[in-house]
């Protein structure tokens, strides 16, 4: 392994410079409030209360990192009947950041036991459509372009429901979803194989989200979860196929050790988020240096560490690795690879991950005056105390009460 201490040379601080501008990555309004596991939940002072307060907070990791500029919205979570927009969309104005993508809920309501767009009951699927009509409707008030849904849809035994029926029904709602798309917009179809469905998820793996994407209409794309894989899958290829089909329309972005975990990105494994953004970079190199349209965004729940503290983490490791798998030199990895010299196309990778691009990085950052290290700037803040005040405060007032619940 090449030392950790290798510096970028001025050529490939240049290449790390033009991949930090082009990189942001969205952050989601669910990782700013308490979230737990089925077996309950740690609560913190600190955590939002409501979408103002999350639009707060993904203002400051956007004004600490300089590169979250929208945040993800779950429709029932963040916009209950009632609400609006137009509000909704000030709110994020003043707190420095706007609303990204848009992710309808059909998987909350009791109408959902037996699935949503995979239910046999029409009446329930038709529900399950119109949720998502009125999600892009809402899409189009807030001036957001991704319409990202996941479907929670499956069956927990053998012979509950027919699976080849349940696909069609699956294509024929997409199809729907997409008939209603402004030219603008983009339908983001997730995969997921486990949880919560056990027997089988209708949306299992790459393959079927493809299919169904490709069936929907040419503004669907495929959405990559990578805490939605088998143990052992290789993401990068699923990444590097659905690039050439260009079909990736855009990541969740999350660390996992056994199923999804939800973990911060990189905490597990960062040579395969590196990996990953390798063969983001390699396409752009065979595309006359044209980076593919994706939308990163992060899908992460902080259980246990402090929620902003998190964010502003995975931000940085998201960061730093984009930067480091921008350093790999794509014209020598292919003289490498005609060669058939496995060892230096390998040690050109590795190299690269172990890189320490912290300097330029801080250069980068310096040149728009944000702090050197985002993550310290927000402890010498003092945002977080006084949220955990003024929303300890808040609750109180509200008869909120921050006990935790048990499954
Ligand atoms: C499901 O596990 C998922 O990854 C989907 O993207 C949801 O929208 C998100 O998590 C939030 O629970
Ligand atoms: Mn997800």
């Amino acid at each position: 392994m090449p030392s950790q201490t290798d510096q970028p040379n001025d050529r490939q601080a240049e290449r790390v410079l033009t991949a930090l501008d082009r990189f942001q990555i969205e952050t989601p309004s669910w990782a700013y409030a308490d979230t737990g596991t089925r077996f309950g939940k740690f609560t913190q002072p600190a955590a939002a209360i409501d979408l103002n307060d999350k639009l707060a907070d993904a203002g400051q990791v956007h004004r600490l990192t300089g590169c979250c500029p929208t945040v993800a919205v779950h429709v029932l979570w963040d916009f209950p009947e009632g609400s609006d927009p137009n509000r909704a969309m000030k709110q994020a104005e003043q707190c420095g950041v706007s609303i990204g993508s848009i992710n309808p809920n059909v998987f909350q309501n009791q109408c959902y036991k037996l699935g949503s767009f995979g239910n046999p009951d029409a009446e329930v699927r038709q529900a399950a459509i119109r949720h998502c009509m009125d999600s892009i409707e809402l899409a189009q008030q807030v001036g957001s372009r991704c319409i990202s849904p996941w479907f929670a849809d499956g069956t927990n035994y053998p012979g509950q429901d027919n699976i080849r029926s349940r696909k069609r029904r699956f294509t024929e709602g997409l199809q729907e979803l997409h008939q209603h798309l402004t030219d603008d917009q983009i339908l983001l179809v997730e995969y997921k194989p486990f949880e919560p469905a056990f027997y089988q998820t209708d949306i299992a793996d790459w393959g079927m989200a493809f299919l169904l994407a490709k069936s929907a209409g040419p503004q669907a794309r495929v959405l990559v979860d990578t805490g939605h894989h088998y143990l052992t899958q290789n993401i990068e290829q699923i990444v590097a196929w659905l690039l050439d089909e260009q079909m990736l329309g855009g990541f969740h972005f999350n660390d996992r050790r056994y199923a999804d975990d939800d973990l911060t990105l990189g905490s597990i494994d960062p040579y395969q988020v590196f990996r990953i953004f390798h063969e983001i970079h390699s396409y752009a190199f065979d595309h006359d240096g044209e980076s593919p349209e994706i939308a990163y965004m992060v899908d992460q729940s902080h259980n246990l560490k402090p929620k902003l503290e998190a964010m502003i983490q995975t931000v940085m490791v998201a960061q730093e690795l984009y930067a480091k798998a921008a350093l790999v030199d794509h014209a020598v990895l292919s003289v490498y690879q005609t060669m058939g010299d496995i060892v230096a196309a390998e040690r050109l990778l590795q190299r690269a991950f172990m890189t320490d691009v912290t300097d330029t990085i801080v250069s980068w950052r310096r040149q728009r005056d944000l702090p050197d290290d985002p993550l310290e700037a927000l402890r010498a803040s003092g945002y977080v105390e006084q949220a955990s005040q003024e929303r300890s405060e808040r609750r109180r007032a509200l008869g909120i009460q921050q006990s935790s619940s048990y499954a």
